[in-house]
């Protein structure tokens, strides 16, 4: 078998390269461990930037996400039963949109699937060969069978545990990692939302977060202990717990009821350098992991996809290889700062177990100074919006 580009996993950022490369004509095969049923069933990000929503338009895939999406002009943060609102449409002039990775996995693999895209689902052993020559190729196997497809480029777009990172030596690959010492309690319910805009709110008992999908569908989540198991919460400690930790006018409306999802997520901040192996280019989550404060991990994958894709265009379409030779460079450059803004969340909104009371004085006074500085303000919601590619 052969193809232009091999892309391991069938995520959104492998689904997105793959179908922005089909509308140029670029021929490519996803290879995807898992079922269609499994990648659909995981509840992940919530929050997309303006960028990302364009990157599906130009793949013609942003119809229903256009239709069914919600416009935020701004996030509360809060502190106690102190309140504050962070106006993106005064500070930056944008907004970003509610609509549920699901939903975007979803409408790629529907696109895909009704055109000529190739997804092969329930592979095992992907493995990656020769990406230091100009003839790299990928085997696996399927249904017992072992394969094997040659090609001009690999897309490594398989998750923080994938094997394509893994691919690239020790002897040149750096990661950098920070664990942090607790996890989101995540709960997903057919209730409606709290408040219009997403609340993110510091207490002393730990962090939550009110968010939300649609009208009727909610998505909380409290900072947990990393020894908790999602069993270890009944529905009712949940609400309890919540109700505590965001301000007492959020609390007296909030509307609870049975989840319909509960899960637990460590946070983590990583990140490998380089994201490029002579062929082999690591995009999303295989290259790097923001813990989700800032509402990052699938933004920061879309730059990836935005940069790999153009320069993946310019050499097929022109033989420039410019845009490939400087992936690595510039989607790390982003990467960066967007690892800045998610790990300054974190520790500005989270109990940490350690925290002294000279520490807690300290997250106090950044929360207080950004309440009554509107350059601090404009400082956050440029990040949050999402910094230009
Ligand atoms: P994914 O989604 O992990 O997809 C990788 C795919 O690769 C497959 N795979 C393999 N396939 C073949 N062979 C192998 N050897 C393979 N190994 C793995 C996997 O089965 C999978 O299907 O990575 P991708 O595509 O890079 O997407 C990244 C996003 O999923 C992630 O960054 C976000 O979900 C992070 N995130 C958020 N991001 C945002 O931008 N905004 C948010 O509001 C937001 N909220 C969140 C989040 C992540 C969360 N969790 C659970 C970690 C909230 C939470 C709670
Ligand atoms: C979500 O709705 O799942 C969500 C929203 C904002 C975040 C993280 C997750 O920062």
């Amino acid at each position: 078998m052969r193809t232009q580009v091999v892309i391991i996993g069938g995520g959104p950022s492998g689904l997105l390269l793959s179908q922005l490369l089909h509308r140029r004509g670029v021929d490519t095969i996803v290879l995807e461990r898992k079922t269609r049923e499994y990648v659909l069933s995981r509840i992940r990000a919530g929050i997309l930037e303006v960028g990302f929503v364009e990157l599906m338009r130009e793949a013609a895939v942003a119809e229903r996400m256009d239709r069914e999406c919600f416009v935020h002009d701004g996030i509360i943060i809060s502190d106690g039963d102190e309140q504050f609102q962070i106006s993106f449409k005064e500070l930056t002039g944008s907004h970003v949109v509610v609509y549920g990775q699901t939903e975007v996995t979803r409408d790629l693999y529907d696109v895909r699937e009704a055109g000529t895209g190739k997804i092969v689902f329930n592979t095992e052993h992907v493995a990656i060969h020769d990406t230091e020559t100009i003839a790299p190729y990928v085997t696996y196997s399927s249904d017992g069978t072992e394969h094997r497809i040659d090609c001009d480029f690999v897309a490594g777009c398989d998750g923080f545990h994938g094997i394509s990172r893994q691919t690239i030596p020790l002897s040149v690959r750096i990661e950098y990692e920070k664990l942090y010492p607790f996890g989101w309690l995540g709960v997903l319910s057919e209730t409606p939302p709290v408040s219009d805009e997403l609340i993110y709110s510091g207490s002393n008992r730990g962090f939550a977060l009110c968010s939300m999908r649609n009208e009727n569908l909610s998505r909380y989540y409290i900072q947990c202990s990393l020894s908790d198991s999602p069993d270890d919460w009944t529905d009712d400690a949940f609400w309890t717990e919540l109700k505590r930790r965001i301000p007492s006018t959020a609390a007296e409306q909030l509307v609870t009821g049975p989840s319909i999802e509960k899960s637990i997520a460590p946070l983590r901040s990583f990140v490998t350098e380089p994201m490029r192996w002579g062929r082999l280019f690591l995009c999303g989550d295989a290259a790097h992991i923001v813990p989700p404060t800032g509402a990052k991990g699938l933004n920061t994958a879309a730059s990836d996809i935005h940069y790999l894709y153009h320069a993946l265009v310019q050499f097929f379409e022109a033989g420039e290889t410019d845009g490939i030779d400087r992936y690595s460079e510039k989607a790390l450059a982003r990467i960066w700062k967007a690892e800045r803004f998610s790990w300054w969340m974190t520790n500005l909104l989270h109990r940490f177990p350690e925290q002294s009371d000279f520490d807690l004085k300290m997250q106090r006074a950044d929360i207080e100074f950004l309440r009554s500085n509107r350059e601090a303000q404009s400082v956050l919601a440029q990040n949050y919006v999402g910094l230009p590619y």
